[in-house]
């Protein structure tokens, strides 16, 4: 039997008051996220389970219980706290899967002031953008990124400390502390910050089709989804061993990387590293994992390197796979089903919804190809582009629309509250996405409704890409779209116009594509740059976009006057 038992019966019934009653949320005025991932599950008696096992690259192995991420986050509160971090400052995490990423998460938490993950992979400019937007006061880092920051530190005034978690009087620069988790003073306890439910948590940024990344920005009362979803979505119970395989620098690394599997007390495995089949298989296996939660590029990649290599590991041990962050294919279902005796479950959600809204449950019957239902408590309809209704007749396409109120809903984007006003329309919250419902309510993804790439689960937005480029000396317009890729969906291609005197040859390109590897991130790198003389551009002078993108789908574009508004 599977924790949320019948669908039907809980939809109906539903009230998150269940979340709060079962986590005891608020008891003594507390609302402290970090408080229920680490103290509570140690103040329950299960202080020495395992909170997470930890494999590096190099296959090197580290233990943590629950009372030692209690110690070592209160370690880095008091730490920051001495610092000078104040309730509300943000601090951002710059660092590989490393053990210190998810507890100096809480510890950032536990302080009140707001944890803003960044994925270690970003280049300078990436970073530079999201930090000064932010207005980061703090970031703690690794030696081995330490140099991005170095090199953008002069343009960030309100950055005032640079801490590296693995430094060393050698290796630091003026002005840079280093701070040894496990060398400083234990602090066995650390007065946490209570001061509310709707005091801001975790600030992610995420890409949208204008302008630079927008910082989506939770509160504390997000847990309240974040758990119960763990609990009735990924089935999550003390006895298993749960992997989630997503970076905590994007949502689903903090929202099922630490939040909801540790508010759960779980343990957790974490692999710092890369894909590869055989690495992934054998972790699974040595581990023991039983709840493995990934996304639809690396299911694909999985079943390119076929049955055999599944052949050579025992991989019994897993019990329920669940999948995020693209379209999951029916093939990726059907062939899970076949392989592992088990399908892959799809959940869809956002960086704004900070928890699962549509999803299929554990003992329901899946649909392949289909997202599923809403999740209890979640009001989930598609409706028309224009009027902003919901669509009642099955199987029409529409916007996916929730009714605002959930937990975890984002409660603002960071100094920029008419982008944020613009998602509600008619009393809706409007993720971007289109969709269909057919008549027992599943839901059927059929594709974003704006430019925003996504590359293997991960969203990049094309006007970012297209101010880096403007950057490069050879570049004097261009533009970024998504381009069909049979593994990661869609991978960026770029279009670009070169100024004169400069020859669209082989070595442009590539120096084009590392310049924005270098300066972004390896995702934002086009895999394939075409040179072109002049953009398509609509009367105003805005290049269409669409127009490319429709060319790279073999879609018929029509009248291209409907596009001058865009
Ligand atoms: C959690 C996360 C959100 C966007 C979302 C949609 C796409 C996510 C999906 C899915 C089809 C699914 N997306 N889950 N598309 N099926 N099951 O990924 O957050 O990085 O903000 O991306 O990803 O387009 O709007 P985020």
């Amino acid at each position: 039997m599977s924790n949320i038992g019948s669908y039907d019966k809980r939809y109906g019934n539903f009230d998150w008051k269940i979340s709060a009653d079962e986590l005891e949320y608020g008891k003594d005025g507390m609302y402290n996220i970090a408080y229920y991932c680490s103290d509570r599950i140690v103040e329950k008696g299960f202080g020495g389970r395992m909170a997470m096992i930890w494999e590096s690259f190099k296959g090197e192995i580290r233990r943590f219980t629950y009372d030692d991420i209690r110690v070592y986050s209160n370690t880095f509160a008091a730490f920051l706290k001495d610092t000078g971090i104040e309730r509300g400052d943000r601090v951002c995490i710059f660092m590989d899967r490393i053990p210190e990423l998810y507890i100096s998460f809480l510890g950032i938490l536990k302080l009140g002031a707001i944890t803003q993950p960044l994925f270690s992979a970003f280049g300078e400019e990436a970073l530079f953008t999201r930090l000064e937007d932010a207005g980061t006061k703090a970031i703690l880092t690794t030696r081995k990124h330490a140099g991005k920051v170095r090199r953008i530190k002069d343009r960030l005034p309100a950055l005032k400390h640079v801490i590296v978690v693995d430094g060393d009087a050698l290796s630091l620069k003026p002005g840079e502390i280093a701070f040894n988790m496990e060398k400083a003073v234990r602090f066995d306890s650390f007065d946490i910050d209570r001061a509310g439910p709707e005091v801001p948590s975790v600030l992610h940024y995420t890409s949208g089709t204008t302008g630079q990344p927008k910082g989506a920005m939770h509160v504390h009362s997000s847990l309240l989804a974040q758990y119960l979803t763990a609990k009735w979505v990924l089935d999550i119970t003390p006895d298993d061993i749960y992997w989630c395989t997503a970076d905590p620098g994007w949502v689903t690394g903090t929202s099922y990387g630490i939040i909801g599997p540790w508010s759960c007390g779980v343990t957790q495995a974490v692999l710092d590293s890369g894909f590869s089949t055989q690495k992934w298989y054998q972790f699974i296996e040595k581990h023991r994992v039983t709840v493995w939660y990934s996304a639809p590029t690396a299911i694909r990649l999985l079943m390119k390197d076929g049955n055999a290599v599944v052949e050579q590991h025992d991989l019994s041990c897993l019990r329920h796979l669940i999948s995020v962050g693209e379209p999951l294919n029916a093939e990726a279902v059907v062939w899970s089903e076949q392989t592992f005796g088990k399908p892959f479950h799809d959940s869809y959600w956002q960086t704004e919804t900070g928890a699962i809204v549509i999803t299929n449950y554990p003992g329901m019957k899946i649909k392949p190809g289909s997202m599923g239902k809403a999740f209890p408590g979640i009001i989930a309809t598609v409706v028309d582009q224009r009027t902003f209704q919901p669509i009642t007749t099955p199987g029409t396409v529409g916007l996916i629309a929730l009714k605002p109120g959930w937990p975890s809903m984002f409660r603002a984007y960071w100094g920029n509250e008419e982008m944020y006003r613009s998602k509600f329309r008619n009393g809706w919250y409007i993720c971007g996405d289109r969709s269909s419902i057919d008549a027992e309510g599943y839901f059927w993804f059929v594709g974003r409704d704006d430019d925003v790439i996504n590359t293997a689960g991960h969203l990049v937005g094309p006007f970012e890409i297209e101010s880096a480029l403007l950057e490069h000396e050879a570049v004097a317009e261009s533009a970024a779209v998504g381009k069909p890729d049979p593994v990661n969906m869609e991978v960026v291609k770029a279009f670009v116009a070169l100024k004169p005197g400069y020859e669209p040859d082989a070595d442009m390109e590539l120096s084009i594509m590392n310049f924005i590897r270098k300066k972004l991130s390896p995702l934002a790198m086009p895999q394939e740059i075409e040179f072109v003389d002049s953009l398509p551009k609509t009367r105003s002078g805005k290049i269409m976009r669409r127009l490319l993108r429709a060319k790279e789908w073999g879609q018929e574009i029509g009248d291209v006057s409907t596009l001058e508004n865009d």
